[in-house]
């Protein structure tokens, strides 16, 4: 084996033994480098003859191609071991079960005011959605809500820009101001069809009013039994003949068929509200089940006072009717006996699942 050959082999070894990149580049530059072996070797040939120089040289170049080849086997050899490294660490077992995607459903909340649309609806009611926003002329005045009464003041309600002194805008205390506006909409609608003057009160022919209002209302209220955002539903029901017995018989009605208890009773509670008069509180019993017994108020109401019915457009003496406004987020709580209202509002799915 000559020198040269033999110069070859080792270069040929040690790149063998380079386990990285650098490691290579660093046993590259004992051969090929500005001062490796084959370099010396050829600033040494300018001592000899031309015709030494030319077998000399040709030696030399083969020994450094075969040292080229080598370096360039050894360097892809190192890329592939660092790319099967890479994919290796890298891989997914395609083999996998998926994952299962989780189904969302409706709030319970969204549950209950579904169910007393149902019922509502079934018993010939519309269902009206608007603002929540409103004037005060909507949420308060046209409701026969005094100048003075505390639910207007700054603590009980969320006043918004955009209105004037005079006529504030504010966040909806209730769903009532719907109601006005769909009476408004509804009487004059029937008024222009039965050709009669679109000034004044109306007394003349007109189908009955039966809507209810559910949505979004707002005060400042806040813990475990009150929330700023909470659900309202209101229903109206203005005519020339309805009573009180109607009042009777719709609500128990709507309460059996949504709690699902024929033997569920009624009980109505003398109380106050500006928009009705006389009212009364809307209490039910169990007779049967882990509430029965307990009288639970569930709805407040009321004969439609006939301030309410004059800004409805209406005239007293001819219309007549009643009114009715329950809580959907508590109601909600009874179904499911839930003792903490913030939950509803929390959007923990731990507590939301189960109600799919
Ligand atoms: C309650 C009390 C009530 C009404 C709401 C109403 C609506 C119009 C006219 C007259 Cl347009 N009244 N709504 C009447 C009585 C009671 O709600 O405690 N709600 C949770």
């Amino acid at each position: 084996m000559t020198e040269l050959d033999s110069l070859v082999e080792a270069a040929r070894g040690s790149f063998a033994q380079a386990q990285t990149p650098a490691d290579l580049e660093n046993a590259k530059a004992l051969y090929l480098g500005k001062s490796g072996r084959i370099t010396e070797m050829m600033k040494g040939m300018a001592a000899l003859s031309v015709e030494e120089k030319k077998t000399f040289g040709a030696a030399v170049n083969v020994a450094k191609q075969g040292i080229e080849a080598a370096l360039t086997a050894r360097r892809q050899a190192l890329a592939d071991a660092e790319l099967a490294i890479q994919l290796k660490a890298e891989a997914f077992d395609v083999t996998l079960p998926g994952r299962p995607l989780t189904q969302g459903g409706l709030h319970p909340v969204s549950l209950t005011l579904e169910r007393i649309e149902q019922i509502f609806g079934s018993m010939g009611f519309e269902v009206a959605q608007g603002p929540e926003i409103e004037t005060d002329w909507f949420n308060f005045t046209a409701l026969n809500t005094p100048e003075d009464h505390p639910a207007r003041s700054m603590h009980d309600t969320f006043y918004v820009e955009g209105g004037s002194e005079a006529a504030p805008n504010l966040l909806r205390t209730h769903t009532s101001p719907m109601q006005i506006r769909y009476a408004v909409q509804h009487v004059k609608a029937h008024r222009a069809a039965a050709g009669a003057p679109s000034e004044g009160l109306y007394a003349g022919e007109m189908p009955e009013i039966r809507v209810i209002a559910p949505g979004r209302t707002y005060r400042v209220d806040s813990d475990a039994t009150h929330s700023p955002m909470f659900h309202q539903c209101e229903g109206l029901w203005v005519g020339e003949n309805v009573s009180f017995k109607d009042l009777k018989f719709v609500f128990t009605d709507f309460c059996r068929t949504f709690f699902e208890s024929d033997d569920l009773v009624l009980r109505f509670r003398p109380s106050f509200f500006p928009f009705t008069e006389p009212s009364a509180e809307i209490d039910i019993q169990f007779q049967t089940g882990p509430l029965a017994g307990r009288w639970l108020e569930v709805a407040g109401s009321g004969q439609v006072h006939p301030n309410v019915i004059r800004n409805m457009g209406l005239d007293p003496e001819k219309f007549i009717g009643f009114a009715f406004g329950m809580g959907p987020d508590r109601l909600t709580m009874l179904c499911y006996g839930v003792n903490d209202l913030r939950l509803f509002f929390d959007g923990d799915v731990r507590f939301l699942s189960q109600f799919q």
